[in-house]
């Protein structure tokens, strides 16, 4: 159930006029306080991004910028805005702030538009190896209307940094393709980017510098991550991961003349009226990122996640790239059982109240709907104040429900039950925020 009184009291007032959508939204909050969630790109946001978001600033067509909007009435969202535009830019230090992304991949579509022309060839990550869809993905717009080529990690086990990104190969790559734009920043790789040696990359042929750093956004507002800055040209990300505000998306600069492509991409070129009640969350969201404790709190992610991939190699799981230096990590389940699927671990574990996803380890032989590996994170559980031994704690009933999986329906059934018990109690001592 929410905690919050003024979310609680939102949601009675709903339920007076629409019961059926209410029941929905309460049935969600329910789910959300008792169940532990390790999606890595997911997270609980506080009560004031949360109130900031159901305000009257969604009633409002704020087309334009600051100071220079198509519609009247805009005094109060001309404020709002600058406010967060202000705080995005003291958070990440750079110059220029774009706030009205609806999300991460709009705001890579956004940059896509001002930097680059249709046919442009690129290179970034591909999706299987950790990239994101809006890297090059043939069925997104990125892999339709530009010409993606991908750089690798380092395949051979021997290899003293396996699966972490190759920089000679992604030297090679640019020198071969001469790339008009070099992506890095990643959906599903736990090792820390060297922003340095992608810059010279990408300097070598050229190429502008485009870090999509969604999701370790909030290390890097803390320094608990390099940042991208000084070395990328553009810096794109969403807003709701590490970061902890609302649903949405942010591009960064420090180049005036980029920065102005990048606005006009934003509006007119890709969206119409900003949503300005998600703006204002963003302004809170960057003003919690902005305090002390916030860099406590991404310090805690970080040996949060290390405990977890402890627990689970300890249970004879592999996790890729041998551990984590952020918010997430691939987990081999292969290791512990060739049998053993994403997908299957998906659904046990969701059935004994641990909300994961299935995800391709690099080389994958499976397919993406079923998968070798889970992406594992832990921003969510960390805002609800899980420390290390809680950490190792759930990598334990992990290994429990996966093994009983293995074993059979009904041991996995009464071994889900038991854990989602014991995920309630815990889930109790840890209230949402
Ligand atoms: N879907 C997000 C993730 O889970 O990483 C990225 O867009």
């Amino acid at each position: 159930m929410p905690h919050d009184p003024i979310t609680d009291a939102a949601l009675d007032l709903l339920r007076e006029t629409d019961a059926e959508v209410a029941d929905i939204i309460a049935a969600e909050g329910a789910r959300q306080a008792t169940t532990i969630e390790l999606i890595a790109s997911e997270n609980h946001v506080s009560p004031a991004v949360m109130h900031a978001m159901g305000t009257c600033l969604t009633n409002k067509y704020a087309e334009g910028y600051p100071g220079a909007r198509y519609y009247g009435g805009c005094v109060h969202h001309d404020q709002v805005e600058r406010v967060a535009q202000d705080r995005a830019k003291q958070l990440f230090n750079c110059n220029f702030a774009n706030v009205q992304p609806h999300s991460g991949a709009s705001a890579n579509a956004a940059a896509f538009l001002a930097l680059l022309k249709p046919g442009d060839t690129f290179a970034s990550l591909v999706l299987s190896d950790g990239g994101h869809l809006s890297h090059g993905l043939k069925v997104n717009m990125s892999g339709k209307w530009f010409n993606p080529v991908h750089y690798p990690l380092h395949y051979d086990e021997n290899h003293p940094q396996f699966e972490q990104i190759d920089y000679d190969a992604v030297k090679r790559v640019c020198r071969e393709h001469q790339p008009k734009l070099l992506m890095c920043g990643y959906s599903a790789y736990p090792r820390v980017i060297d922003f340095k040696l992608m810059r010279e990359a990408a300097d070598e042929c050229g190429a502008i510098m485009l870090a999509d750093i969604a999701h370790i956004a909030g290390l890097v507002a803390t320094g608990v991550h390099p940042s991208p800055f000084p070395h990328a040209h553009v810096v794109t990300t969403t807003t709701h991961k590490t970061l902890r505000g609302p649903r949405g998306g942010l591009i960064l600069s420090d180049d005036e003349e980029m920065s102005k492509k990048i606005n006009r991409a934003i509006f007119p070129g890709m969206q119409g009226g900003p949503l300005m009640h998600i703006i204002a969350a963003k302004a809170v969201a960057f003003g919690e990122a902005l305090r002390p404790d916030f860099k406590a709190y991404c310090q805690q992610i970080v040996a949060n996640a290390r405990a977890l991939a402890a627990g689970l190699s300890e249970h004879g799981y592999r996790i890729t790239s041998g551990g984590t230096d952020n918010h997430v990590m691939l987990v081999d389940l292969r290791a512990r059982d060739q049998n053993l699927t994403g997908a299957d671990a998906e659904r046990w574990l969701e059935a004994a109240g641990i909300i994961t996803n299935k995800n391709g380890v690099p080389n994958d032989p499976r397919p993406p709907r079923v998968t070798s590996g889970l992406r594992l994170g832990s921003p969510a559980t960390t805002t609800r104040g899980f420390n290390e031994t809680d950490m190792h704690q759930v990598a334990a009933w992990i290994d429990e429900v996966l093994a009983a999986g293995l074993t059979g329906e009904d041991q996995l059934a009464r071994t889900s039950q038991r854990v989602r018990a014991s995920v309630r109690e815990m889930c109790d001592q840890h209230p949402l925020p």
